[in-house]
């Protein structure tokens, strides 16, 4: 037994070293027609991809450190015609860049060779020295070959104090990233994708995926799937720069829309950082753009699209029927079907209750509600009756654990999460899903003679809950309000006053006349963030103010939490405004109501007050049990934050002592 572990011991030490030896030698470089290697005297080290697929490499010496004066290495990874090559760092330190950003010591990459090997025109794509944090993790050639080429300068002595470098690499598969669709004549990048008998599904990238995007890129990619079928799309990964600001102001993003061009209905916009958004399509129909402007390219994205005949939902399997034989009470969740399935082609409103509604529930049940659209589609959820059994009388803090209740499930980022779970007599509010689909469960674990059940009413609504103002059809949810047409009138966050829906964004245009400007004055208002700055750090909710269509306005502070009277009256500078509502994925609260006016000059100066009366201040005990986010949480979090950024230390302090202090109004 000692024995065997003291040489598995020696076994994985030699295989350690052998991992991250390298023997760099002029005679590896033999294989190269040109001359750099020569005029720079480097050495070379080959990693070529039959054999193994995959290894490790690693600067000399490493993990001790590296020599000084190493004029020139080359590593050359040199792949199969089909494959490319990916190098992922998983260590880096070498010495620092000197004041005006130059790299003494170097790494360079040479990702876009047309031959395997550099010569004297050859270009590096990338260098970088320094530390870990501050390099390209991944890097991917965009043929068969790559080449790194390591320097170090020379220094009297001794040796610098750098480790250098370990990495892996890889071997891939150039065709796992070819678009499946026909590239349109005539256009630089716009592909089309036609669902025939033989081609059901594919995949699309944005240019030189899985290298970064090219600056100023512009992709096309249309969709045409035949009648009665609907196209969905999966975007796996999705990595695009990303300011704290709204989607729709960031140069680089993606956009669907639910027909053939740009005219049709925006359905999906994505920027910054996402591993699995769906869209589906309402028609035949969908269209993609991605642009981004010349700055911060990021990796782009990689999607994957399928024609489908019908929605597909998760649960596949899920009985659809309730039977309605009047057979005895059933008391055994393996003798009762209780499921439903809501598809919005069928059923685009309606209710679902408990079994037996009003009259008890059976014990020992689970029912599941499955709500399925398409498009823009969301669900909205309305609570009509709520009588469940409670074990005890249910005390201020109530725990659904051990009672029977009802858990709303959303999709946020590809992932199915429960919104929150509710028990007893209290009626949940207005909910409302962040995408296309929604699970309710009803779980029932005793029930009792005297409960009657929950009832619901539900509709996929395409307007967000938004009711006033023109529903403009060029982004997900965006309303314009004219002055032409109304001069003034109200404007409410998504599914307002249920809780709003989290990961969403709605704009708010106003078109004034002439030297009209747009008053807003928020009468209700509370929406989940860190004040005073909003942001997305703090993970908050906040609603922003710009006086321009597409880009933000720095002057305008952002509004979240809830503001005291004096910061609730908002004015623009000229004739447009936009108000913007953004939602982040976790934390819910009941968002805003507002009064706007389109005021001319002179109606400014004839009214000072507030011609909708006074603000309602809210109260802040009914916000306790509305809202889905369990307050200490974010108690927590202020003082997570607290410790994590000294800078905004007071900011924190003020927000944690808010949300101590007892609700002033209760
Ligand atoms: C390397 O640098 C660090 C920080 O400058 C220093 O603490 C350490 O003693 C150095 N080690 C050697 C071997 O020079
Ligand atoms: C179906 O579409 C694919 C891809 O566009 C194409 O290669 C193939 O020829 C088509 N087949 C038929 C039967 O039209
Ligand atoms: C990108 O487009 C902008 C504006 O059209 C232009 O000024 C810039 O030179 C372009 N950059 C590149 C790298 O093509
Ligand atoms: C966009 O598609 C619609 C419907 O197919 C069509 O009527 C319209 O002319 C198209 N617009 C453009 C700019 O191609
Ligand atoms: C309902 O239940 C009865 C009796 O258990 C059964 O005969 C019938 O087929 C069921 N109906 C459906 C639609 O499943
Ligand atoms: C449900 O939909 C029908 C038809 O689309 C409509 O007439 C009815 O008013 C809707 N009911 C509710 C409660 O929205
Ligand atoms: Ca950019
Ligand atoms: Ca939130």
């Amino acid at each position: 037994m000692h024995v065997s572990l003291a040489l598995m011991f020696v076994y994985t030490t030699g295989l350690l070293y052998q991992c991250s030896s390298i023997n760099p030698a002029p005679e590896n470089c033999l294989n190269y027609e040109s001359t750099y290697h020569i005029t720079r005297a480097c050495d070379c080290v080959v990693y070529q991809s039959y054999g193994l697929n995959n290894g490790i490499f690693t600067s000399p010496n490493f993990p001790q450190f590296y020599p000084s004066n190493i004029n020139c290495i080359l590593y050359s990874f040199i792949g199969d015609a089909s494959e490319i090559i990916e190098l992922t760092f998983m260590s880096f330190d070498l010495k620092m860049p000197d004041p005006s950003g130059r790299c003494g010591d170097y790494v360079r990459i040479f990702q876009n060779l047309e031959r395997p090997e550099v010569n004297e025109h050859s270009q590096y794509d990338l260098e970088f020295c320094g530390g870990y944090s501050s390099i390209p993790k991944t890097v991917f050639s965009a043929g068969r070959s790559l080449v790194l080429e390591f320097h170090s300068d020379f220094r009297v002595g001794k040796p610098g104090n750098y480790t250098g470098f370990k990495g892996n690499y890889q071997f891939l598969d150039k065709r796992n990233y070819l678009i499946t669709g026909s590239r349109v004549e005539g256009h630089k990048c716009m592909f089309d994708f036609h669902s025939n008998i033989s081609h059901h599904s594919g995949r699309f990238f944005s240019p030189g995926y899985p290298q970064d995007y090219k600056p100023n890129s512009s992709c096309r990619f249309r969709f045409f799937a035949r009648l009665g079928e609907r196209v969905r799309l999966l975007f796996t990964n999705i990595q695009l720069h990303h300011i704290d600001a709204s989607c729709r102001d960031s140069p680089d993003v993606i956009t669907v829309y639910d027909g053939t061009n740009e005219s049709a209905p925006v359905i999906g916009e994505f920027c910054g950082v996402h591993n699995a958004e769906e869209v589906i399509s309402t028609g035949t129909n969908l269209f993609v753009a991605f642009t981004c402007d010349d700055r911060n390219q990021k990796q782009g994205f990689a999607a994957s699209y399928e024609f489908i005949n019908k929605i597909s939902t998760q649960n596949n399997g899920v009985r659809s029927i309730k039977n309605d034989s009047n057979s005895a009470m059933p008391t055994s969740s393996s003798q009762f079907q209780c499921n439903e399935n809501m598809d919005s082609r069928s059923h685009r409103n309606g209710t679902i209750s408990s079994p037996f509604y009003p009259e008890p529930y059976p014990s020992n049940i689970r029912c599941r509600y499955i709500f399925t659209g398409g498009g823009r589609e969301r669900i909205q959820l309305r609570f009509l009756h709520m009588d469940l059994h409670v074990p005890r009388e249910p005390t201020s803090a109530v725990d659904c654990k051990e009672a029977d209740s009802v858990s709303v499930y959303i999709v946020i980022n590809g992932k199915t999460e429960v919104l929150n779970t509710w028990c007893g007599r209290k009626l949940p509010p207005m909910l409302m899903s962040s995408q296309h689909n929604m699970i309710v469960e009803f779980q029932s674990l005793h029930s009792s003679k005297s409960v009657t059940g929950f009832k619901a009413q539900y509709s996929f609504v395409t307007n967000f809950g938004i009711h006033e103002g023109q529903q403009d059809n060029r982004g997900m949810c965006v309303f314009n309000y004219q002055s032409s047409v109304k001069s003034s009138g109200e404007i409410t966050s998504p599914n307002y006053n249920g809780l709003y829906p989290r990961n969403t964004e709605c704009h708010y245009l106003f078109y004034g006349r002439g030297k009209e400007r747009v008053q807003i004055i928020f009468v209700d208002f509370d929406v989940d963030g860190l004040t005073p700055r909003c942001e997305e750090s703090t993970y908050s909710d906040y609603v922003s103010f710009s006086n321009f269509a597409e880009t933000e306005d720095r002057k305008m502070t952002r509004l979240c939490g809830q503001p005291p009277a004096e910061k609730r009256e908002i004015w623009s500078d000229g004739p447009f405004f936009r108000v913007i509502f953004k939602s982040n994925e976790m934390y819910d609260s009941t968002g805003f109501q507002a009064y706007y006016q389109f005021k001319g000059p002179q109606d400014e100066h004839e009214e000072e007050g507030n011609p909708h009366g006074t603000i309602i201040e809210r109260d802040r005990k009914r916000n306790s049990g509305n809202t889905a986010y369990n307050s200490s949480e974010r108690k927590h979090m202020a003082g997570y934050l607290t410790l994590a950024s000294m800078t905004s230390l007071t900011v924190a302090c003020l927000t944690l002592g808010l949300f101590l202090l007892p609700p002033r109004l209760a």
